[in-house]
């Protein structure tokens, strides 16, 4: 049998069939207690757990028994994230929930076809949170499974929906799953790590939409964030799951979208940690056994038995605005259509850096990078006509990119729009076509705790700037010492949660 993911939006109704019976899934599940495999926040602690959060958020309670040790070694604090492992855990904690639930689902009387649907807030008409997962009641009577009063959206009133101006497809142009941790493209799926619990650099695809999604979804009230806002309690809300949905869906389209477009093959990515003697992916199934699962398992959706109502092989980020200059570049035209794997012979240097940390107080911060005039010429220079008939298949493409290296801080809703060559006095707003990228450091507040994987580094993000800087460059205003770099804060960040960016750097990446 293949099950079929439906769209959340399309199932014919607020209360359709398949919803109607997912909230009766979660609702069978909630009954359970805490110390159960398949009870509902059980499944939500093998994402993560902190119990001061779950306490403050009414999911632990005094009389609550948590699981034995046992059973939280094997199965909680699992969710891999900043890490190449960030597509294929998530798959298979999906696969494994679906099935939990699928089974309270049958136990009811329900169908056993059932499919956990996805929301795709990229389409039309659908970034608003569902209307099944909004509102306190539901057609059984008594309080809604799928409604979570601590979810607060991205203005923190209580109304839900996805900001399109913030987010973006962009990942879907990445050419290469596996990226690099030194300054380049972090890629489609991440960077090489082993178990990875609260990771240092996102692929592009966790940063963007993912991270966002989950930060501007769940959003804070001023004093507690939301339960989708942070990894340790993001699994306790019903709407996860059907984002985490989409997600695993465009991993899928970017597969389909050109044969260059491959998962790992190496066994380092297929056998995942439990490969290099570290922790195994696992996750209980309704029989009270468990499934243990690498990446290479799970890298093919009809094996594993599977699709999507909405599956188009080319979802595709629209290309931004370019200067013709760039579009007559062979080079360039093969990168849009994502058809290129990335040469063997690139290699990545340092443009230049911030002078020091970067705080982020107030809601506009102003900084800049100083650029080696040596480096600086470099970048320019491909823009050379000499240059530009060099694309041929073996040159790399040069690349440029911006670096928030180790983002610390003791806000978990921090969200940034980051700007590149807007002049300090000027209004970045007015230069959409020099926002680098929108960022969200999910996980901000664990990854920069000294006591946990990477010893409080924070966390790195890394956007592409080459087209901004090639439009700069072809205004005359890359050809100067330092490169202004604003940050505009998505909503109010406190400034007692201290956030700051270690560093802003660039780096080049090609011959
Ligand atoms: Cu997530």
């Amino acid at each position: 049998m293949t099950y079929t993911r439906p769209n959340v939006w399309e199932l014919g109704g607020e209360w359709a069939e398949p919803i109607l019976w997912y909230a009766r899934g979660v609702a069978a599940m909630r009954e359970r207690p805490l110390s159960e495999p398949t009870s509902w926040r059980f499944y939500a602690g093998i994402h993560g757990f902190d119990r001061q959060l779950w306490r403050q958020l009414g999911y632990l309670g005094a009389s609550d028994r948590l699981p034995s040790d046992a059973l939280r070694r094997r199965f909680w604090a699992q969710c891999q994230h900043g890490s190449w492992n960030f597509l294929p855990w998530h798959r298979g904690y999906l696969l494994a929930f679906e099935q939990v639930v699928r089974a309270e689902i049958v136990r009811l009387g329900g169908p056993a076809d059932w499919a956990l649907p996805y929301w795709d807030y990229f389409k039309p008409g659908q970034n608003a949170l569902p209307p099944a997962f909004a509102r306190p009641d539901w057609p059984d009577g008594g309080t809604n499974p799928l409604f979570v009063p601590a979810r607060y959206g991205p203005a923190g009133d209580g109304k839900v929906f996805v900001p399109l101006n913030n987010v973006n497809l962009r990942a879907m142009n990445e050419r290469a799953f596996t990226g690099v941790s030194n300054g380049a493209s972090p890629g489609f799926g991440g960077v090489d790590t082993g178990f990875s619990h609260s990771g240092r650099i996102p692929g592009a695809l966790e940063s963007q939409p993912h991270n966002m999604v989950h930060v501007l979804v769940g959003g804070d009230n001023g004093v507690l964030p939301g339960v989708m806002t942070v990894p340790d309690t993001a699994g306790l809300d019903p709407v996860f799951w059907l984002h985490h949905a989409n997600i695993d869906r465009l991993w899928e389209s970017w597969n389909r979208a050109t044969p260059s477009h491959r998962n790992p093959t190496g066994a380092r990515w297929a056998a995942g940690p439990a490969g290099r003697g570290q922790r195994a992916f696992a996750m209980p199934k309704p029989d009270g056994s468990t499934w243990t699962f690498t990446p290479g398992e799970v890298t093919d959706l009809v094996t594993l038995g599977y699709t999507y109502t909405d599956l188009p092989s080319a979802i595709a980020a629209a290309p931004p605005a370019e200067p013709r200059e760039r579009l007559a570049r062979p080079e360039i035209a093969a990168r849009l259509e994502g058809a290129r794997p990335v040469p063997e012979d690139t290699h990545v240097e340092l443009v230049g850096t911030s002078p020091g940390p970067v705080p982020i107080q107030g809601s506009d911060i102003r900084s800049h990078v100083r650029l080696d005039a040596g480096m600086r010429r470099k970048v320019t220079a491909r823009l050379a006509p000499a240059l530009r008939a060099v694309g041929s298949p073996a040159a790399a493409p040069e690349q440029v990119f911006l670096n928030l290296e180790n983002i610390r801080g003791q806000s978990d809703r921090a969200a940034f729009d980051v700007y590149v060559g807007v002049p300090d006095d000027q209004d970045p707003a007015a230069f959409p076509d020099r926002l680098a990228g929108s960022i969200a450091p999910f996980g901000l507040r664990k990854a920069s705790a000294p006591d946990q994987e990477h010893a409080g580094q924070g966390l790195t993000f890394v956007l592409e700037i080459t087209q901004i800087v090639d439009q700069l460059h072809l205004d005359s205003s890359f050809d100067v010492d330092t490169l202004p770099v604003r940050i505009v804060p998505i909503g109010p960040v406190a400034p007692e949660a201290d956030v700051s960016v270690g560093r802003i750097s660039i780096f080049r990446s090609g011959r």
